[in-house]
């Protein structure tokens, strides 16, 4: 009938009723869905789509949370406790409809009324766009530390800049297998997760001149130059079964004024509109690159303009409190989410110094019990390095201060290393050179309280490579470690519901119980020889492989058999991450399948292998690497003697949300970077978190991993940390020809030179960074990299011990959690408690 038609979707009494207002009977969660449809949206539900549903839902989600992070914000006010600030120049949060569901605690309620109005939740949430507003670990640490904090009620606040555009979408050129590039205008659609605060604005100054008041006091005044507006939205993040909801306010940037008026009045037009386009260029876009770093004005200015808005809006609230300015460290901690931020250092000194009249050693006490820095990596490309022209040029004040920070900074080492004119050299803020530059690294160490790696092997690293002198002069006690953790609300409960239900009836607690306190995860071993168990775990990882397959199939046309070994490798490209090492074991499986005869191919572990993951835009080897996996896939699939034992994938567009799909399917992953290279790794603790096993170097966070599950299940391989040095020296100085150290290698080697995956030898300049020099000591670790996946496959083919190496590895992942990290940071950092907020 013609109602039918018009009600395409879900139960007809239900949509009228909430549209008439007859709705005594309904739940309030379907009155608020059909209300946002039909005001926020204006729209009927009429040929109402997945995204409108999307859309309503989240709207009506985030009414509830509205009033938990009002009510949370008002609570912290009246406490007035002691607060931290993560600054983070990114937060890589992924989907959030999802996420607040589980916190609040509304899954079932939404999943029942979107159901009566004709929409599968599953499917409605999809439609939402991931928030990728950060490169790769850094980012999504911060992501998860945010989650942690508001579940421990703790008063933490994120800060970081609202990108208009996040990471790249990547394509895959269907022609030659490359990388491209897209913008990811993520806002298009509006985003209902972020609350535009037009009324909290800071204005942030650029350029101009600053003199000095010559009075021996270190003031001076910044006048002149550019200012642009920094405009607050903030986004509201609900704890795990608590009302509390933190904030994460993130900066956008506008022109102070839309047009400059004296050029207006000139006639200037043009010019006029110029001044508008270069301050919204602050927060256009997030710089892809992780790892290295370029010196680009813009770059710079970036991370003023968000340490410059959030310290002038922490200040506003301590001036709030109306406590003295000597107690700002007592009210106050800001953790350095690596060097990115720590012009909030300078920043501090110059309100203090030259605005609030602190005399400079107080000011500089006051600073130095404020700041915690995290370090990220070890690789020298990474570590910044600003030219001291352009930061004259630029933030002219900030110069001074910087050089007068060094000043005093020397002059305290020449107190305790008199004429040590070489140490002085190393440890100074400036680093000599043309042109001369600022060490950022340096910068934060000295102004912060504590320093900090992420795992314990990187935490000792940055001691002994990175900072050894500044060791010797503070001491052991300033420099420690907190091992990085991940979230397991997203990262197993949303991920992967069905292993969560498992472990809930398993464990017979509720999952609230577990899913706050990770180390009740140990319960399940005492089910490990149960065999009804092992079923019913080997059961959920078969339902994801099927649930990766359907996707796979569904985005690139190719079937994936679901009883293969799914062996996973996702992270962004980098030579260090070694994709160049697994993609030249697959060639190397590829041609022993190749040679073996039919009956003896039948004995060997079928495999399904998967990459997924961006190069850095100008980071041609990477972006060469990707070339060879995609066009190797190409060949391999289609290979009608090998096709059935092994196939190869690589997933375009890695993101949050295809790493939720991913990781619960994997049997294996691949953590395989050259020792001491990888400060500590997190996807490594999410595929053990599911049940995957590790293949992996005796690097980062994968150490601590075995410790906790035993090293019997996890397949180390390659050099340790020590031996990579003088293999380095080796290479360079009495270097070995491939043929003689892995003729396994060569053969490999001479396999994709050869031509059969592309012709016109374009892969010899990746080949070539193994043939020669070797920096990531590819040809030292190939033949142990190749037994370990030989002893991967053994395993596999006793299914019942690796069922049980599975169990065991997921039940000791308690230490990973980030709540673990978090409370940490806490304590042993910032010094702060929780604050649960109480109904009135
Ligand atoms: C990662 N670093 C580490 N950096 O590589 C990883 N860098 O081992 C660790 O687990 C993770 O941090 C969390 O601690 C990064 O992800 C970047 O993305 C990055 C971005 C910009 C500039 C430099």
């Amino acid at each position: 009938d013609r109602g039918k038609e018009k009600w395409p979707r879900g139960d007809e009494k239900t949509w009228k009723d909430a549209m008439r207002g007859v709705h005594s009977e309904l739940p309030e969660v379907t009155k608020s869905i059909v209300n946002h449809v039909q005001t926020s949206l204006a729209r009927a539900p009429y040929n109402l789509d997945d995204l409108g549903a999307y859309q309503a839902a989240a709207l009506s989600v985030r009414d509830n949370l509205i009033v938990n992070w009002n009510s949370t914000q008002l609570h912290y006010t009246r406490k007035a406790p002691k607060r931290a600030y993560y600054l983070s120049l990114e937060f890589l949060m992924g989907r959030t409809l999802s996420n607040a569901l589980l916190n609040l605690g509304l899954q079932p309620t939404y999943s029942t009324s979107l159901s009566n109005l004709g929409f599968a939740l599953e499917d409605v949430l999809v439609q939402e766009r991931d928030a990728a507003l950060g490169n790769g670990g850094l980012g999504r640490l911060a992501a998860c530390y945010l989650d942690s904090s508001a579940t421990q009620e703790l008063p933490l606040w994120g800060y970081g800049l609202r990108y208009k555009y996040g990471i790249f979408q990547q394509l895959i050129n269907e022609h030659d297998g490359s990388q491209l590039e897209a913008p990811d205008p993520w806002l298009e659609h509006q985003n209902p997760w972020e609350l535009p605060r037009l009324d909290v604005t800071y204005e942030i100054r650029f350029y101009g001149s600053a003199d000095r008041w010559g009075d021996g006091s270190g003031r001076a005044v910044w006048s002149g130059g550019q200012e642009v507006l920094a405009v607050a939205y903030d986004v509201m993040i609900p704890g795990y079964g608590t009302k509390n909801t933190n904030n994460l306010r993130l900066w956008e940037s506008k022109p102070k004024r839309g047009f400059d008026l004296q050029s207006f009045n000139a006639g200037d037009y043009e010019r006029a509109v110029e001044t508008s386009n270069s301050a919204a260029a602050i927060t256009s876009v997030l710089y892809p690159n992780d790892h290295t770093v370029f010196g680009k004005e813009l770059r710079l200015k970036q991370q003023y303009f968000w340490t410059a808005a959030s310290l002038a809006d922490m200040m506003r609230r301590f001036k709030n409190l109306e406590k003295p300015i000597s107690e700002f460290a007592e009210y106050n901690a800001i953790q350095l989410n690596d060097t990115h931020p720590t012009m909030a250092i300078v920043e501090l000194m110059r309100i203090l110094v030259d605005e609030e009249e602190v005399p400079w050693d107080q000011a500089w006490t006051i600073v130095t019990n404020t700041f915690f820095f995290t370090n990220h990596t070890v690789l020298p490309e990474a570590l910044e390095k600003w030219p001291v022209p352009l930061m004259t040029h630029l933030l002219p004040r900030h110069m001074q201060l910087i050089f007068d920070i060094n000043m005093l900074f020397l002059q305290s080492v020449e107190k305790q290393f008199p004429g040590d004119r070489e140490r002085l050299a190393r440890m100074s803020l400036i680093e000599e050179g043309f042109p001369q530059s600022i060490r950022m690294a340096n910068l934060a160490v000295i102004g912060s309280k504590k320093v900090n790696g992420v795992a314990e092997l990187h935490s000792d690293l940055v001691k002994r490579n990175l900072f050894p002198d500044f060791v010797e002069f503070y001491g052991q006690s300033k420099f420690a470690n907190v091992t990085n953790g991940i979230t397991p609300r997203r990262w197993l409960d949303q991920c992967n519901p069905a292993l969560s239900e498992l472990i809930t009836t398993t464990l017979n607690l509720p999952r609230e119980v577990w899913l706050k306190d990770l180390f009740k995860l140990e319960g399940l071993l005492k089910h490990v020889d149960d065999a009804k168990f092992q079923q019913r775990w080997a059961a959920v990882k078969r339902q994801n492989k099927e649930r990766l397959s359907n996707f796979v199939e569904k985005t690139l046309g190719i079937t994936v058999d679901a009883d293969a070994m799914f062996d996973v490798q996702v992270k962004r490209l980098h030579e260090y991450k070694r994709q160049t090492l697994n993609i030249l074991g697959v060639i190397h499986r590829y041609t022993t399948l190749k040679s073996m005869t039919p009956a003896e191919r039948k004995k060997v572990v079928k495999k399904a292998v998967f990459f997924a993951g961006k190069a850095a835009p100008g980071y041609y080897i990477a972006k060469l690497t990707i070339r060879l996996i995609v066009n190797v896939a190409r060949v391999i699939n289609e290979d009608p003697d090998t096709k059935d034992y092994l196939t190869l994938f690589f997933l375009p567009d890695y993101s949050v949300s295809l790493a939720e799909l991913l990781i619960p399917a994997s049997d294996i992953s691949q953590h395989i970077s050259t020792a001491g290279t990888e400060a500590s790794g997190t996807s490594n603790m999410k595929f053990c978190l599911n049940g995957g096993l590790l293949v992996g170097t005796v690097d980062g966070a994968n150490i601590e991993i075995a410790e906790e599950v035993g090293e019997d299940n996890v397949f180390f391989f390659g050099h340790l940390t020590p031996d990579v040095e003088p293999l380095r020296y080796q290479h360079t100085y009495h270097p070995i020809p491939v043929e003689e150290k892995s003729p396994a290698l060569a053969a490999v080697l001479n396999t994709v030179s050869s031509g059969i995956f592309g012709a016109d030898g374009i892969y010899e300049p990746l080949l070539n960074t193994v043939r020669q020099g070797d920096f990531y000591i590819l040809t030292d670790d190939f033949d142990s990299y190749i037994k370990a996946l030989e002893m991967v496959d053994e395993a596999y083919a006793d299914r019942t011990e690796w069922i049980k190496k599975s169990i065991r590895t997921s039940a000791k992942m308690g230490k990973f959690s980030s709540d673990r990290a978090i409370q940490d940071y806490a304590q042993e950092y910032w010094n702060i408690e929780s604050t649960k907020l109480v109904e009135e």
